[in-house]
């Protein structure tokens, strides 16, 4: 006697998955907004933005959506958010302990909540495994991210890319911010640099300098950082998920 009354065969799974999957890339072919990058700042925008009703489309290199919160600080599976952000962590059920007039959390719930509160939304297309390469311009505005597999560039081969449009994108690459990086080898942007740690600062910073730096392109979280030349916060993560909150709010407003 079989323990299953519905086999799922090799052909049935093949077919399944490649339907799947190629019907939500064919939707992101053309997406209200591209977010470049699946840490906290990014998954926080994406979030704002299908709760408001856009197409988001993610995309992240890595095997595992989450960027650097998954591992902590100095890789202890905590991070620490300031009280003001309490609102956003009840909204996603990531639990907290209150310590020292601040939050500590679970690098682990953290990173698992977004990914599941985004992975259930109908309107967000998350793409891991797959990175940008490039940006699309259309006389100097930028409406869509040029992309690859990420075993294509781990593996170094050259293979041409395809490129996702969209009406903004966002680069939250964290420390690389990779998009503004390129736009500026074309057109001039001034791009500072990360300044010294100081959490206090940056984590003022990390807000304020989250904005449109060219038509159609936002940066956020260390990004935004990197190009305004913001002071770094270690392991404190509450200005990530402000500025991905921010972000949210400037690219809908531009839209
Ligand atoms: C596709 C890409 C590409 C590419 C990179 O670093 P992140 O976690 O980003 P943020 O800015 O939301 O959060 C920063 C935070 O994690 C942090 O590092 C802090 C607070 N540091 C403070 C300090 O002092 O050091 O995530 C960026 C994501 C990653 O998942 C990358 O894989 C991804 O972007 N990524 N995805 N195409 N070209 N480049």
């Amino acid at each position: 006697m079989n323990i299953f009354k519905y086999p799922v065969n090799a052909g049935q799974a093949s077919r399944m998955i490649l339907g799947n999957y190629f019907r939500d890339l064919e939707r992101a072919v053309e997406s209200d907004v591209i977010v470049v990058g699946a840490g906290p700042s990014g998954l926080i925008c994406a979030h704002e933005l299908a709760e408001d009703g856009y197409n988001v489309t993610i995309i992240d290199r890595h095997l595992v959506p989450g960027g650097g919160i998954w591992g902590g600080a100095m890789s202890f599976n905590k991070v620490i958010l300031q009280k003001d952000t309490m609102g956003i962590l009840d909204k996603l059920a990531v639990p907290y302990q209150e310590d020292e007039e601040a939050l500590v959390v679970s690098s682990l719930a953290l990173a698992s909540k977004l990914i599941f509160a985004l992975s259930s939304q109908p309107k967000v297309n998350i793409f891991n495994l797959m990175f940008a390469e490039d940006i699309h311009c259309t006389k100097d505005r930028v409406d869509g991210v040029v992309v690859n597999n990420s075993t294509i560039e781990i593996s170094g081969l050259h293979v041409d890319p395809m490129v996702l449009m969209a009406k903004a994108v966002l680069d939250a690459t964290g420390h690389d911010a990779v998009l503004a990086n390129l736009y500026s080898q074309r057109i001039p942007l001034d791009i500072r640099k990360e300044s010294f740690m100081n959490p206090v600062q940056g984590e003022e910073d990390v807000v304020k300098n989250t904005r449109m730096i060219a038509p159609g392109l936002f940066v956020s979280g260390m990004a935004a950082t990197n190009v305004a030349g913001g002071c770094r916060m270690g392991p404190i993560f509450g200005g990530m998920l402000l500025s991905g909150k921010k972000a949210a709010q400037l690219i809908a407003a531009y839209i």
